[in-house]
């Protein structure tokens, strides 16, 4: 006699174990498939003797019924549980990536400045910061260029509402500013900063740019410290293979005067249109302080000297980075730009 409720028990104990689709298959083949165990107890209902075989069939129905929603209950259960373990794990994510933050770094210039402040910082000078706004009396005046003085044609300025003031043409009235602070002491300083000329932009001229002024006031200063600080400074700056020539030159506020230029570095010195063909690129000026001037800033010029000078950061960059178009820094070209990130 078949043990139909003995097959139940042990199938549906078997079922509850089951936890993954394919031990549900399997489950199904081994009671309920063509030669599963359920299936094999149906057919051999036929053997058993006429009088038994209603009730073995009815109650091998039931346990088929039993069985078959006890596998439809157990694969909904584990279907479910397959579904909440993928949603945990493989979530899908639907909001916008954010949009990235780009990384800037300080302009081309501005490095160029920081080197120059480490370079005379190793020789003792300490930077002082002075105005972009000026007066006449100031950029002109103290400087020895009276109204009317011929010198002026060189410093073109920018048209300005109120008489007498103006953007700065050079850096070199922070002379002014930085003997009347500091008088009666000896001190050497760099004055760094933008300046403003009305006057032609071309690939070596801006009409807004920057300039490194230098100025040491002391007793018995010569104009062989200023060669020696320039031609220290160059070497740091460029290197020791770069060319360094001084010539005889002309400001109103220097006695001697003196224009100092490095030898193209684009052309190597063959002439380009940068060097206007000279194959030399001026990068600054320079002199010893003229007596009217140390006057002007208080110091007794029997007792007193000084050098000055005035270097152009973006045309030390041209000559560092082998550029040949000064217009391309303030032209905002981020591919021109992040080649110095
Ligand atoms: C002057 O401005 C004087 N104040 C320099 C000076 C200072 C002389 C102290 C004596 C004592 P100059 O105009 O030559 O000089 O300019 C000095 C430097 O500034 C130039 O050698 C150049 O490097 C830079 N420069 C001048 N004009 C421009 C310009 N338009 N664009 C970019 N750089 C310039």
């Amino acid at each position: 006699m078949l043990d139909l409720q003995e097959l139940q028990a042990r199938a549906l104990d078997e079922l509850a174990n089951a936890d993954s689709q394919e031990a549900l298959e399997q489950w199904r083949h081994a009671y309920l498939g063509r030669t599963g165990e359920l299936t094999l107890a149906l057919r051999s209902i036929g053997q058993l003797p006429a009088e038994e075989r209603p009730a073995a069939g009815q109650q091998a129905n039931q346990v088929r019924q039993a069985l078959t929603e006890g596998f439809e209950v157990r694969q909904a259960a584990v279907n479910e549980a397959a579904m909440a373990a993928t949603l945990a794990t493989d979530a899908l994510d639907v909001r916008l990536p954010g949009r990235p933050q780009t990384l800037g770094h300080v302009h081309v210039i501005t490095q160029v400045l920081r080197d120059i402040y480490g370079i005379f910082r190793q020789m003792g000078f300490s930077v002082f910061q002075t105005r972009e706004v000026e007066d006449d009396t100031t950029n002109f005046q103290l400087l020895n260029m009276p109204p009317d003085h011929p010198a002026r044609d060189m410093w073109s300025t920018f048209y300005a509402t109120t008489p007498g003031v103006l953007l700065r043409t050079h850096t070199s009235p922070g002379q002014i500013h930085a003997m009347r602070q500091f008088y009666p002491d000896p001190f050497r300083v760099i004055l760094p900063g933008k300046c403003y000329r009305y006057e032609q932009v071309t690939t070596r001229s801006e009409h807004m740019f920057h300039q490194v002024e230098g100025l040491a006031i002391g007793q018995n200063i010569t104009i062989a410290d200023l060669k020696g600080v320039l031609e220290h400074f160059a070497r740091q700056m460029f290197g020791p293979e770069r060319k360094l020539r001084f010539r005889a030159s002309y400001f109103p506020f220097t006695e001697p005067s003196a224009e100092c230029d490095v030898d193209c570095s684009i052309c190597g010195g063959a002439g380009c249109q940068l060097c206007k063909h000279s194959g030399w690129l001026e990068i600054l000026g320079g002199g010893m302080v003229h007596p009217e001037v140390l006057r002007n800033g208080g110091y007794d010029p029997d007792v007193y000297s000084g050098f000055a000078f005035g270097m152009g950061p973006e045309r030390l960059a041209l000559l560092k980075y082998g550029i040949n178009d000064i217009r391309l820094f303030y032209a905002n070209d981020l591919r021109f730009l992040q080649q110095f990130g």
